[in-house]
């Protein structure tokens, strides 16, 4: 069965709640001061089929101090019913109602002129005129206008068949999407424990479903869901809920927190949006508090108009359309596409709406020509279709994660893709050169260029800075140019300047021209060194004394003492420094020993001593290099050879 979910607005007293009550057989209003004042005060809930559609009703208040309500109510609605009494006509709440659904772009609605039981025929048409005033050049501008009586019935079949007619121009909302529902009631049920309700403004939720809680980041399991009141597997987007959750008590949910899937939605107490500033509201000024309306969730922030700084640029004139940075005091759930309502502060009246472009913006400056085209980048309006919109935005995204990198999960939570486009989304954007994929995020193409260029630099510039080192520490060269880039990504551009012979090293990152630089001084400093270890074999030659008996500063004996190191011609033993081939010899000696001495091979230090001709000073450290390398291993006072 299709099911819609229907809200009314309208000014108070006009008859939204009588009407939902003739059509469902509920009165919405349940609490107990709703009674007495005979006014609606929170939201009520009522539901119905109809012609085989299931309708479920949100009736909201229309006192103008309880607009707040109103709006945590008509956030996922599908179709709006206005009611106009036609006794009074249009009346303020009417028309600030109607602002919100135009602003929230509730899609499809109907106009009910209720009361008519009161009215002669010409004032029907009088309010009929006002009316179709009121909404020309809106969504509700070819709306059915249907006048009934909640009182008399009179009517109530014709509004019916409008609002199943109207139900089927609605289009339904995606059951693809990733799970979200603003929580609207919290209460504990006799049995159950904890139960939310909502309308589920995308996705689905299942029974066991492991979901969020947010603002707050709480873990919660589906015990139940109830749809219309029935014990159900599933509910689906575009339906209203009662979720029963596990592992969560009630007093840690309130109205205006969402129940989510991970990675559904952002937590953010900052967000750039497309706002539109009602015709009549006051100027808005940079840097003005607002209430902030979106969901179920009244937030209090501030608005930051973008732009450069200039003339008219610190106030957006009534009626029109502006770029906005909002800075919020408290944290919302937000993602790219969310729709939002707000009202000025004091008095608390509805002013703009806009739509959410990125809820989690680089914090760079707003004030800015740079800024603006970042906006005109995440702007749908300037997009072709919903793809490119979205492929636009992503792209906008990862340009200024710079070489973090945006992880693909973002492309669900921040920038709305729907979990079922997140590998089309990724493919056309590697396709179209606006993004690489690496690892788990994605990078700019420009960026990838700019680490690679600067890693050639930075390497070039060590190299003709020390022309005897042979490289670069690789840790040193990601330090330099990528501090807080993704690991990933600077591997990336090791490989691909690797494949192209440009680069190459392990540990030490060389370009593939570079050769050490000996000069003639030091090449000669570097032979004589290099024949002093080697013929001083296992007596380990003192390095300040072959420097002095080979004529060599010792400036320069001390870095080619490093290179040798480096190269691993010397090595170096406790404190001690030996050629290559001398230790070579040594491990290969000793295994030798092994042969010839059998099985059970030993080693003393006196018999090392011996046999290697080298005194006990030197005899320990080379054992111990020994035992390092694995060819003998230590057994109380003497060595096993391995
Ligand atoms: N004669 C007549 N009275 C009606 C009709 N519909 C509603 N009323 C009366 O108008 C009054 C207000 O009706 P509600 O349905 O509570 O109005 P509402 O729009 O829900 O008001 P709020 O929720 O407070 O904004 C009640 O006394 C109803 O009995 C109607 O069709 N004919
Ligand atoms: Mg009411």
């Amino acid at each position: 069965m299709k099911s819609i979910v229907v809200g009314t607005a309208g000014h108070i007293d006009h008859g939204k709640s009588a009407l939902v009550q003739a059509l469902t057989g509920t009165d919405p209003d349940r609490l107990k001061e709703e009674k007495a004042r005979g006014i609606t005060i929170d939201l009520g809930f009522a539901h119905a089929v109809i012609e085989g559609l299931a309708v479920a009703f949100v009736d909201v208040p229309g006192h103008e101090q309880f607009v707040k309500n109103m709006l945590a109510g008509v956030g996922g609605i599908d179709l709006v019913v206005l009611v106009v009494a036609a006794d009074e006509s249009v009346m303020p709440q009417t028309r600030e109602h109607f602002d919100i659904c135009r602003l929230l772009q509730v899609p499809v609605g109907i106009v009910a002129l209720t009361k008519s039981d009161l009215v002669d025929d010409e004032t029907l048409s009088l309010v009929r005129l006002e009316v179709r005033e009121l909404v020309a050049g809106s969504f509700l501008e070819h709306a059915p206008v249907v006048p009934v009586s909640s009182k008399t019935g009179e009517g109530l079949d014709a509004f019916r068949a409008a609002l199943v007619t109207a139900a089927a121009a609605a289009k339904g909302r995606s059951a693809d999407g990733a799970a979200r529902l603003p929580i609207d009631r919290v209460f504990s049920m006799k049995g159950f424990g904890t139960v939310v309700t909502g309308t589920l403004v995308s996705g689905t939720v299942r029974v066991d479903d492991e979901l969020m809680l947010l603002p707050g980041d709480r873990r919660a399991k589906v015990r139940g869901v109830q749809v219309h009141g029935k014990r159900e597997d599933a509910a689906l987007a575009g339906q209203r809920a009662a979720v029963n959750l596990a592992g969560v008590d009630v007093e840690e949910i309130s109205r205006g927190q969402n129940l989510t899937a991970p990675d559904a939605a952002a937590e953010t107490r900052l967000a750039d949006a497309v706002l539109e500033l009602l015709p009549d509201a006051n100027p808005l000024k940079h840097g003005a508090r607002v209430r902030f309306h979106q969901g179920t969730a009244e937030i209090l922030g501030r608005v930051s108009i973008v732009g450069p700084a200039g003339e008219g640029s610190q106030t957006l004139k009534p009626g029109a359309k502006a770029f906005v940075r909002l800075r919020l005091e408290r944290a919302a759930v937000l993602s790219r596409g969310d729709r939002f309502i707000l009202r000025a502060y004091s008095p608390a009246i509805t002013i703009a709406g806009g739509q959410i472009l990125d809820p989690l913006p680089p914090r760079t400056a707003v004030r800015t020509q740079a800024a603006v085209g970042r906006f005109k980048r995440l702007d749908p309006a300037a997009a072709a279709d919903r793809v490119d919109a979205e492929i636009r935005a992503v792209a906008a995204m990862i340009d200024s994660a710079g070489g973090a990198g945006l992880p693909v999960a973002a492309l669900a939570s921040r920038a709305g893709v729907e979990p079922p486009h997140l590998a089309l989304r990724v493919d056309a954007l590697v396709a179209r050169g606006l993004a690489a994929r690496i690892g788990d995020s994605l990078v700019a193409p420009a960026i990838i260029g700019r680490v690679s260029s600067d890693l050639v630099a930075l390497l070039g510039a060590h190299h003709a800075a020390q022309p005897l080192s042979e490289g670069l520490p690789r840790e040193e060269a990601r330090e330099r140019v990528l501090p807080h880039g993704h690991p990933a990504l600077f591997e990336h551009v090791l490989d691909e300047l690797g494949r192209a012979g440009t680069v190459g090293g392990r540990d030490r990152l060389a370009l593939a021209t570079h050769r050490v630089a000996l000069s003639p001084e030091e090449k000669r400093a570097h032979d004589a060194l290099e024949d002093a270890f080697r013929s001083a074999g296992l007596k380990p030659a003192d390095a300040a004394a072959v420097a002095r008996d080979a004529k060599v500063p010792s400036a320069v004996a001390d870095r080619v003492i490093k290179l040798l190191l480096r190269q691993k011609i010397l090595v170096k033993v406790d404190v001690l420094l030996f050629h290559r081939d001398a230790l070579d010899r040594l491990k290969a000696d000793v295994t030798a020993l092994k042969a010839s001495g059998g099985k059970d091979a030993r080693l003393d230090v006196a018999a090392f001593k011996d046999r290697f001709g080298v005194s006990r000073k030197f005899a320990i450290p080379l054992l111990e290099y020994l035992d390092r390398e694995r060819v003998t291993r230590r057994v109380g006072e003497a060595r096993v050879i391995l």
